[in-house]
């Protein structure tokens, strides 16, 4: 346990310093190898600004306001900054930030959703919910509970139509209130040979789909809770015929 605590002390140095009376830092003095060099960070306040400088050379100066953490230097871009309040809500340049609640990827095995078969297409180690031969005239859904405070919602989702839809539709109601809707036909065409020969084929059997449709949609939602329904109008369609799934559904709150 001794020698546990002496590297520590021998790896780094920690002390508060106070330089004069206005300008007071924390100082890290971390050894290179061989203890010929030693680096010197240290994060303080000057002239309203906070600095993290390195053996004395400024890295990064940056001022906090209300809610804004304004980057003066260091950075060409902030979009990795972020400042958080006492709520865990993000702000960037006074703006509250979404906040990723949740991610469904459906890689791992499911949890909470009403059918839990997934697919993968062309082989690819991508694995979605639903897929040919599966879903049709399916409904499928799951309630996500624990949403921190909020007063929108925003969820996006990939949806995959698969193989010969003729013009249904494919849906999703949020709290049971329908708020996304697309549909799909896999030939315009009188020749359907043409679709075959033009279209692209990526999943299911020979006819064209439309893999990945990415949808992104923003709700005024404050509850704690928020069900998902997808559903489709595919009615007596075999899932062999026509099918669909979909992927990486997401929740963001703020
Ligand atoms: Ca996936
Ligand atoms: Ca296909």
């Amino acid at each position: 346990m001794l020698i546990f605590l002496l590297q520590i002390i021998s790896a780094t140095y920690l002390s508060i310093i106070s330089e004069d009376s206005k300008l007071a830092s924390i100082q890290i003095i971390q050894p290179k190898s061989g203890n010929t060099k030693r680096l010197v960070y240290r994060l303080g306040t000057e002239d309203d600004q906070c600095i993290i400088s390195v053996n004395g050379e400024p890295l990064f100066t940056y001022k906090i306001n209300e809610h804004e953490f304004e980057i003066l230097t260091g950075f060409s871009t902030s979009d990795g900054v972020k400042i958080i309040d006492p709520e865990n809500k993000f702000y960037f340049r006074d703006l509250q930030q979404p906040m990723l609640f949740v991610l469904d990827d459906f890689e791992i095995p499911l949890d909470g959703w009403s059918d839990t078969r997934v697919s993968q297409c062309q082989t690819i180690q991508n694995y979605f919910l639903g897929g040919p031969c599966y879903f049709s005239n399916n409904t499928v859904s799951k309630t996500f509970v624990g949403l921190p405070t909020h007063e929108y919602i925003t969820i996006s989702f990939n949806f995959h139509f698969i193989d010969q839809w003729q013009g249904e539709i494919g849906q999703l109601k949020v709290d049971k209130l329908i708020v996304w809707q697309d549909t799909y036909n896999w030939c315009d065409k009188v020749m359907p040979w043409l679709c075959y020969k033009q279209g692209i084929n990526s999943c299911g059997g020979e006819a064209p789909d439309q893999i990945g449709q990415a949808i992104r949609l923003t709700l005024y939602h404050i509850n704690s809770f928020v069900n998902l329904e997808f559903s489709t109008t595919l009615g007596k369609k075999d899932a062999c015929q026509a099918s669909w799934g979909i992927d990486n559904v997401a929740i963001y709150v703020y």
